[in-house]
């Protein structure tokens, strides 16, 4: 009796050494990842992100897995950025305007009127420039595996038609956190009110602001046309996004490791692109119909002309990078 209690108790002591040390080698193995989202189901970003997380675990063969967190649950978009740095969360799929504080070189896409159209901004990102600003996002800690598109961002807002700087003059506008974004209000004669994308919808319902700016499909995701109802295209920012990855985190990975969660990215990126471009045109159908009143600018050199501080303070805090703004401005 006594020996079969020992032989047994060693027999579970065993068991559960045996358990504890498989269980050790698969944490070493394999790894979860928790990625950030701020958009919907259903938007091309969310569509694109749960794409990523699906050929991560392929192509990694289960090593690294990818748990998505959509709609914002993990919190606002500069705290994920935080996190996503010191490593509370692993990876994010960002704007480059709330990278912009952190990393200079990222800032310089949240230049107004900085990219013609989203050809120019592919070309930028796809040459030299994007390699400075993924360098001195690296720096700060955050890798860009991809970049994602976002469109161009225009006024909204519940009042009146955009159609010269004038019309901006005493509104309130809310922006993403970035001082050139504070910036590019305050030199059109609006008061910005930097605020968190998921506030937005209920400061336009009662009045806090006035209005705000973002693309087609983010300004119907969001229901902000129900609230505010003119969309004036002045497209005054064309911001790409980033797939992005803490660099403490893939520095760790093993060369086929970081080839993957990149191909995936990239892959996930191809995607994202052709989503992009189907939903921007069904989210403005789908606004028009719904009665927003919307116009064009045709001639937008007054709002450029009215950009003038914004990049000289964005110039004489970062003399360095005034070749990198040479450089895009003259991407062709
Ligand atoms: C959307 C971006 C999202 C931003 C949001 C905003 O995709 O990352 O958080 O605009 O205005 O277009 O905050």
């Amino acid at each position: 009796m006594f020996y079969r209690t020992i032989g047994a108790s060693r027999l579970l002591g065993a068991a559960v050494a045996a358990t504890v040390s498989l269980s050790a080698m698969a944490s070493v193995e394999a790894a979860e990842w928790r990625g950030w989202n701020i958009h919907k189901p259903g938007y091309p970003n969310t569509v694109a992100m749960d794409k990523f997380a699906d050929l991560v675990k392929e192509k990694t063969g289960g090593r690294i897995t990818v748990k998505m967190f959509h709609s914002g649950v993990l919190g606002s978009q500069p705290d994920a950025i935080e996190q996503v740095r010191i490593g509370g969360l692993e990876i994010g799929n960002f704007n480059l305007g709330p990278i912009g504080p952190i990393a200079p070189e990222a800032n310089v896409v949240s230049l107004p009127f900085i990219f013609k159209d989203m050809g120019h901004m592919h070309r930028a990102l796809d040459g030299k420039a994007g390699e400075e600003i993924s360098a001195g996002m690296a720096k700060k800690g955050l890798i860009a595996l991809a970049w994602y598109d976002s469109g161009a961002r225009s006024f909204y807002n519940s009042k009146k038609p955009i159609m010269t700087p004038a019309d901006v003059t005493g509104m309130k506008v809310r922006v993403m956190n970035n001082d050139l974004y504070s910036g590019m209000i305050a030199s059109l004669g609006g008061n910005p009110s930097p605020m968190a994308f998921s506030e937005v919808y209920q400061s336009l319902k009662t009045g806090v602001v006035d209005g705000a700016e973002n693309n087609w499909p983010s300004y119907e995701s969001t229901g902000h046309f129900e609230v505010a109802g003119y969309y004036s295209l002045s497209q005054h920012l064309i911001i790409p996004e980033c797939v992005c990855v803490n660099a403490k985190v893939y520095d760790g990975l093993s060369a086929a490791d970081q080839k993957a969660v990149k191909d995936a990215a990239r892959e996930s990126a191809v995607l994202q692109r052709a989503l992009w471009e189907k939903r921007a045109k069904s989210s403005r159908e789908k606004v028009l119909a719904s009665g927003v009143k919307f116009n064009e600018i045709p001639d937008k050199s007054a709002f450029q002309a009215a950009m003038k501080p914004v990049y000289d303070k964005y110039l004489a805090e970062n003399p360095s990078l005034k070749p990198l703004v040479e450089l895009i401005q003259n991407t062709k």
